[in-house]
Formats: structure tokens, sequence, C-alpha cells
């Protein structure tokens, strides 16, 4: 960790800076959208609003909420913990249903460069529901133009279930651009993604949750910032698919990733009145201190140059701060690119197993990551983590916490 820290000296200050320079850099960059996308030639971002239509009857078909039948409830409500979310409803709906295109207006008009950059996709899961795997695997072959995609890899962290051994193997071998690494132990989601990294052929790293549906023309503009400037870190806006009745839904515009000490990510919306002010426009790349984790597209060499994730993080939590301090400390930027959108299952609690107790594996990492980028600011990640501590930290009291967030306007 000393050599990181002697590396990365002085990040203290320069995340300060950073972080109030945001907001004037997203100016900039605006100017520098639309000078790019004046250009002439350049691929469009049409596209149909999704495959697997063959049957617009069919349960939870165009993203539309299904309901469980009266007979089915108790099925319904026993099989919920296999995924903490309706995997009943989840088997039912097809693994290729069409999704609304929600992008805001614009999108569909907007060019990128024809020479774009291929990319690896990187999934990892354990214990991961099919139908659901299935969903997130065939929403990215149908929607993705399928010269950028490299691959595909599933990373199956040492799952228990028998259908993702060779039944999943024989599934997948139908596109030949799918391939599944089966460890031997179990890695933890960061060492997990690391192992598909090691592998991974496509200039591009595009990292993605294993409950997901990619919306139309995800990809494009993820991996245009990326040709743009080879340190931009591109997350897609992440929408919410229901983990009770499977609808696709948008979210609300403007939304920027935070965190809240002691280092606790969040939400929240670049406040009105600098919309306003600055006339920021729906399709507008946004700046982000942090990025959520789950999903993004990362420059490979890019990613090897910063040292990937710190290899001493537990199995989850806390990689997306250190990842993020790291891409901002050492000349990259964290961006929201509201033209590319993915649905995510989002669950009360986080059914990814830990073989040590949760909340100490999470704030240990955080507590590495603290020590190694946070400098003099180390001392708040601390308090809030004292006063805490005395507390139940749990996922709700952490996602409901009043804590005002840093300033960064
Ligand atoms: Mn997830």
């Amino acid at each position: 960790m000393s050599g990181l820290r002697r590396l990365f000296r002085g990040s203290g200050r320069a995340l300060a800076f950073v972080f109030a320079a945001s907001v004037a850099w997203l100016l900039l960059d605006m100017a520098a959208l639309r000078l790019s996308l004046g250009e002439p030639g350049g691929r469009l971002l049409t596209g149909a609003a999704g495959r697997g239509q063959e049957d617009p009857q069919a349960p939870g078909q165009f993203g539309h909420p299904v309901a469980v039948p009266d007979d089915k409830q108790e099925e319904a409500k026993s099989r919920w913990k296999e995924g903490n979310f309706n995997v009943y409803l989840s088997d039912l709906i097809p693994v290729d249903r069409a999704v609304a295109d929600t992008r805001p207006a614009g999108c569909s008009e907007q060019r990128v460069h024809d020479d774009l950059p291929t990319t690896t996709i990187i999934m990892c899961f354990v214990d991961e529901v099919w139908s659901t795997l299935l969903r997130s695997v065939h929403s990215v072959l149908s929607r993705s133009p399928p010269h950028l995609i490299q691959e595909v890899i599933l990373v199956d962290d040492f799952s228990t279930k028998e259908y993702l051994k060779e039944k999943l193997d024989k599934y997948m071998s139908r596109f030949p651009k799918v391939k599944i690494l089966h460890l031997k132990e179990r890695h933890g989601l960061i060492r997990a993604r690391l192992a598909g990294a090691q592998i991974a052929k496509g200039a591009v790293l595009t990292f993605l949750d294993s409950h997901v549906e990619c919306n139309v023309g995800w990809l494009e503009p993820l991996l245009e910032r990326v040709h743009l400037s080879r340190a931009k870190v591109a997350c897609p806006v992440i929408e919410v698919i229901s983990d009770k009745d499977m609808s696709y839904m948008t979210v609300d515009n403007f939304q920027r990733g935070i965190f809240t000490w002691p280092m606790n990510f969040g939400w929240r919306q670049i406040p009105q009145e600098v919309i306003e002010k600055t006339k920021i426009k729906e399709t507008d790349i946004i700046r982000c201190p942090v990025m959520a984790g789950g999903l993004f597209s990362i420059d490979k060499k890019y990613f090897f140059e910063l040292g990937t994730y710190d290899p001493g993080l537990d199995v989850w939590g806390g990689e997306n701060m250190e990842i993020s301090f790291k891409v901002w400390m050492c000349g990259g930027e964290i961006e929201i690119v509201p033209c590319s959108r993915v649905g995510h299952i989002f669950r009360n609690d986080n059914p990814y197993s830990f073989p040590k107790d949760r909340v100490r594996t999470v704030e240990r990492n955080l507590a590495r990551v603290a020590e190694v980028w946070l400098d003099e600011y180390k001392e708040l990640f601390y308090g809030h983590l004292l006063s805490l501590a005395f507390g139940n930290i749990s996922a709700d009291l952490m996602c409901h916490s009043d804590l005002d967030p840093p300033v960064f306007l």
C-alpha cells in the first residue's frame, strides 16, 4: 500500500480540486461533445426497440410489469429467496424480451465514430438465477453491434448451482463469442473481475452485472467516450428492473454518483439551478466524483496502468470508491453517458454471499481505500465510521443516511 501511496502522492488535495472543478469541466465537455457530434460521417445510433418481439403478448414483453397469478402466489413467494427478487416471474418472461427505448430524445440522432474500439464484456456471478443470467447475455448480444463485441466472458465465481456448470456451457456454446470461466475457488467479485480482465482480448473492458438488460444502442456511446480519450471511464445510466414485477423503469435525468461519509455511494441530482444556469441537456455527459461500480467501460491498457483494483480488497465493497479515486487522481474522468442505458435488478438484500462477515469486509475495504487515497480527509471517514459503529450498519441505514454530502460545487 505504501508503494501505491508514494506513486500518487499529494492525492488528497488533488481530490478536492478535482471535485470542485467537475462542473466547470462538464461545461467544457458539453461543448466538445456537440462539436464531435456535429462532424459528418460516423454511425447513427438508431435501432429497433429490441428483439424478442415475436410474441407481443408474452409476459413482461416491452418491459411491462407482470402479475403473479393467484394460484402461483405461494410458489412465487417460496422462490423469491433464490435471487432476492421475483424469480418466478423472471422464469416466465422471454429471455430475449424487448424493452422500451428509454433514451432521451436526440440520442438516436447522435453519431459515433466508425472506428470504435472493440470491447470484452465481463460478467461475474455467483449462483445467479438462470433466466436472469440468460436475459443479461441475450440483451448484450442482441443490442450491441457484433463487430464491437470481441467476446463476452462469463466469470462463474465458484457457483454451487449445478445449472451453472455443463448446462450453461452447453447453452452458451451456440454463441461463439461467449466464453465461460469457471473459477476453481471462490474469488469474490473484485478478484473474479480481475480474472476476467486477465484473459480479455478486447481493447476496452466493459464490466456488467449478471442481472441486467442492456437497452437499445447502449454500447456505442460508452465506447465513443473511451475512444475520445482513453482515460475516460464511461458508465451507462442505470435504470431499474423491478424486483417485484420485473418491469423495466426509467430513472430521473441528471443523476450523479456521489458519496456520503463514511464513503457510502449514492445518487444526487444536479441542482435545478445549475441545470438551468448552465443549460445542461438530457443527453449531455455528466461527470461524477464516484461511480456505482457495477457497470462501466474502461480502456484495458489504462485499467492495467492504474494497477487494476487494489488486490487487497476482499470480496465486494469499496472497489467502486477505489477505482473512482484512482481514475480522477491519475488523469482520468468518470462519466455517466445518458444515451447509454442499462436496466438492473436492485435488490433489498445482496445475495452475493460473503465468505466472512459482510459488514467487517466492507469496512475493512473502505478503510484500505481511505488509507491509500484520502490523505488528511481520512479522518472524516474514520469519524463517521465510529459514529455509525455504535448502531447497526444495515444496508438500509446506509442508503437512507441523512449525512450531508461533501460539497463539490
Ligand atoms: Mn447488481
